[in-house]
């Protein structure tokens, strides 16, 4: 495909969606609570708003049948779902008004009566290559072309969904160089040295995470002071020379933490900074993630929308958020990573944020050879996350399939990608699972031994 241009068949379902749109006086917007779900909602209703519409926005944490009995029950003439739907089809069509899905969840059925866009619809991968927020910008510049101004949002999207870590893809490309040819964008090519002020860039910074100087003011100063560097310098004054010598010292750290090469380059990845934001893609998306998990979605909407009181909001709940991972990964880092026969696992029930300090002890901490499993046992369930890497999931190790039967043998329920899944089982039995999800990557390990 040529990524510069639109497939028709998505481009004519957009204008049919706009023209729905321009039917109604009143448009009922649903979407899901992550950076992605909560940008698709701003570009939907910044769009309505300035078509003359009036909206209301409904966040959700997942679409399921009874959410799905929320939109059944709930009386409107236009609804408008991103984000979400593709499971939820069938029911969508059967709603008695106009319905718009925008979604890129891998795909259930195809729609006869409804208008559906969804990148895997035209071929196009939507785990990488087209994120919700994609599709809701789409729709914006199909319904009016002053809406080339949201692509700083929808790039806050894709980061949302991570579908840029190993470079833009597909339709979320259309939509990077349209961002750069307006000026909207400016790429920041690769580095392991952080954006902002070094001392506290480096302080309160968990990707990477650098052993003794992440989340150590003494370790940052030292560090710093062996590479000559004062520490009072922002990133982009460093002469090349610095530059050269910082990112060198902290690939050297990195490898001591055996870090993989696919790691270390991910690390190194190319930021896309948005001047009419102040910051990059990945930190509006970190800042409107912030307010879904904490259940403020509706300020990552408003904050998406450019307020700027629940921009700082959302800036000040993302940086508790930090400082809450920071401290977790600190207490697995001193003592608190338990190594089993093939996993390794923690205990988050102090910090909380278990699947984000799961990640950053996967990639910078843990044995590489082993998933990592973070449980939180503060309440009655557990919750349980896991994260493994590429190399694992090579050898045979599939931690959808793992989290699903070992949560289910000890009377809970789990599952997720092969590679990060997630679940809950009564805390009380956390021994139990352990040990079942032990042998059980243990026969995924011998499975895939066996073939080679
Ligand atoms: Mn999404």
């Amino acid at each position: 495909m040529d990524d510069s241009v639109l497939p028709p068949k998505l481009l004519s379902t957009l204008q049919a969606a706009a023209e729905l749109i321009r039917g109604h006086d009143f448009i009922q917007i649903y979407s899901h609570y992550d950076a992605d779900g909560i940008t698709a909602a701003s570009i939907a209703a910044k769009a309505a708003l300035r078509a003359g519409k009036q909206f209301r926005v409904t966040i959700m944490t997942t679409l399921d049948d009874a959410n799905m009995a929320v939109i059944a029950g709930t009386k409107t003439e236009c609804v408008l779902v991103t984000d979400l739907g593709a499971s939820f089809i069938p029911q969508l069509e059967a709603l008695p008004c106009d319905v718009i899905v925008l979604d890129h969840h891998t795909l259930g059925v195809q729609a006869q009566r409804i208008c559906y866009a969804n990148p895997h619809l035209y071929g196009i991968d939507g785990m990488n290559a087209g994120c919700g927020a994609t599709m809701a910008f789409l729709f914006a510049i199909t319904l009016d072309e002053r809406n080339w101004d949201l692509a700083p949002v929808a790039l806050a999207g894709v980061a949302g969904d991570r579908q840029h870590l190993a470079g833009m893809k597909g339709l979320n490309v259309f939509l990077l160089e349209g961002a750069v040819q307006r000026k909207l964008v400016q790429l920041l090519p690769g580095s392991l040295i952080p954006v902002g002020s070094l001392a506290s860039a480096l302080y309160m910074n968990t990707d990477p995470y650098i052993r003794g100087v992440s989340g150590s003011s003494d370790g940052t100063a030292q560090f710093l002071a062996a590479a000559g560097i004062p520490d009072n310098k922002e990133a982009q004054d460093l002469s090349d020379d610095e530059r050269m010598r910082l990112s060198s010292l902290i690939a050297v750290k990195l490898i001591a933490q055996h870090t993989s090469q696919e790691k270390l380059e991910e690390a190194a990845r190319t930021r896309y900074y948005l001047p009419a934001w102040h910051t990059d893609a990945e930190t509006l998306a970190d800042m409107l993630n912030a307010c879904g998990r904490l259940g403020l979605a509706g300020v990552g909407v408003a904050a998406g929308l450019g307020d700027p009181r629940c921009l700082d909001q959302a800036r000040e709940l993302a940086a508790s958020a930090t400082r809450a991972t920071m401290d977790g990964v600190l207490a697995v880092d001193n003592g608190g990573l338990c190594q089993l026969a093939n996993i390794q696992w923690f205990d988050s029930s102090d910090s909380g944020f278990t699947g984000m300090v799961a990640g950053t002890v996967m990639n910078y901490l843990g044995d590489p050879a082993k998933p990592t499993i973070g449980i939180n046992c503060s309440e009655p369930t557990a919750k349980v996350s896991s994260r493994g890497t590429n190399a694992q999931l090579a050898r045979g190790i599939d931690l959808a399939n793992a989290l699903k039967r070992s949560c289910d043998a000890v009377g809970g329920q789990g599952g997720g990608h092969r590679i990060a899944s997630g679940g809950a089982f009564p805390s009380a039995r956390r021994e139990e699972f352990l040990t079942k999800l032990d042998s059980i990557i243990g026969e995924q390990l011998a499975a895939a031994a066996k073939k080679v």
